[in-house]
């Protein structure tokens, strides 16, 4: 005989995700691995004092609110080392493998090898540029929240430095990675539009549109190139940011695969060193059309109240 069933229950209504209404509804305390903590694979796991000043820094993108100053941070003569190697390093490719639009902003900053540029001051630049805005924050912040800032022209920035082991690539963000590789291209209207454009995208979206937007974000703004008549340029923050990711690139360590946004994306790892893939954009106009395209089969609606915040018609 069968089973009693019960009284059928009605389904389960999903839980309504949350759609901010500002930047200041964007919680920037979700931060995933990293910050702090590290693990047993990051090049300063064994070095305490490294994981001491992380911490100190973290704390003050804890505590910092939208609209107080970024605070400045005094880095130390080691740090400024890094990033001066980096810097040096990165000036050698650069011109010949970055995208032309890196190119022309790079020159709105000018970086000095000897003194790691502040946040407060490159939001300043941005703002006049694009309008986008940094907010510091304490290490990997929780996709649904990056890419939400990210429609409020917000871009969450670490502010803490690589470790000294490894100038010449990171598994993680850190402020050489946001500084060279996400703020120039942030100050170039078509790409800050694109950016835009993402976390658009992510207002109310459901986990697994989340998911695939986060890989859309990591195939291009993290790891993208265009075309330039018959070279192939970078675009990608995570390329533009390491020099050992750069000299992959140049040397076609990689597969080239034109970005289609409707299509499932390759798996995404920090953990695996250099990229196996990049995606090709014909030009960041393009790419912006194929995700206004993508947004609109995404059927979650957006307030109007945030519609107009986000300039949405
Ligand atoms: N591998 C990059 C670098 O070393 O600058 C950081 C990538 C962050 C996703
Ligand atoms: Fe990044």
């Amino acid at each position: 005989s069968a089973v009693a069933a019960g009284p059928a229950r009605p389904p389960t209504p999903k839980a309504a995700v949350k759609v901010p209404r500002s930047i200041d509804e964007v919680d920037n305390g979700k931060v995933l691995g990293f910050s702090s903590e590290l693990s047993e694979d990051h090049p300063g796991f064994q070095d305490s004092a490294y994981k001491q000043r992380r911490m100190h820094i973290c704390d003050l993108a804890r505590a910092h609110r939208i609209g107080e100053p970024i605070p400045r941070i005094e880095y130390t003569a080691d740090e400024v080392v890094v990033w001066g190697t980096v810097l040096q390093q990165l000036r050698d490719l650069l011109p010949q493998h970055a995208c032309k639009e890196f190119l022309r902003c790079w020159q709105l900053f000018d970086f000095r090898a000897d003194e790691v540029p502040q946040l407060e001051d490159l939001s300043q630049v941005l703002q006049a540029h694009t309008g986008f805005r940094i907010r510091p924050v304490a290490g990997l912040l929780h996709p649904r929240d990056f890419l939400n800032g990210l429609a409020f022209k917000t871009f969450h920035s670490t502010q803490y430095m690589r470790h000294v082991s490894r100038p010449d690539y990171t598994p993680e963000p850190d402020v050489v990675h946001e500084v060279i590789g996400h703020v120039p291209m942030l100050a170039d209207p078509d790409f800050a539009n694109l950016v835009q454009l993402i976390g658009i995208a992510s207002l109310g979206a459901d986990e697994k549109q989340i998911w695939h937007l986060t890989k859309l974000y990591w195939y291009s703004v993290e790891f993208g190139v265009v075309r330039e008549g018959d070279d192939i340029k970078a675009f990608g923050a995570g390329i533009l940011s390491s020099f050992g990711e750069l000299r992959h690139m140049a040397a076609g360590g990689a597969r080239l695969e034109p970005l289609d946004v409707f299509q499932p994306q390759p798996k995404m790892s920090y953990k695996d060193g250099y990229q196996q893939q990049y995606a090709v954009l014909d030009s960041f106009a393009a790419g912006a059309e194929q995700l206004k395209a993508y947004c609109a089969t995404l059927h979650h609606t957006i307030p109007l109240d945030v519609r107009i915040a986000v300039g949405l018609q």
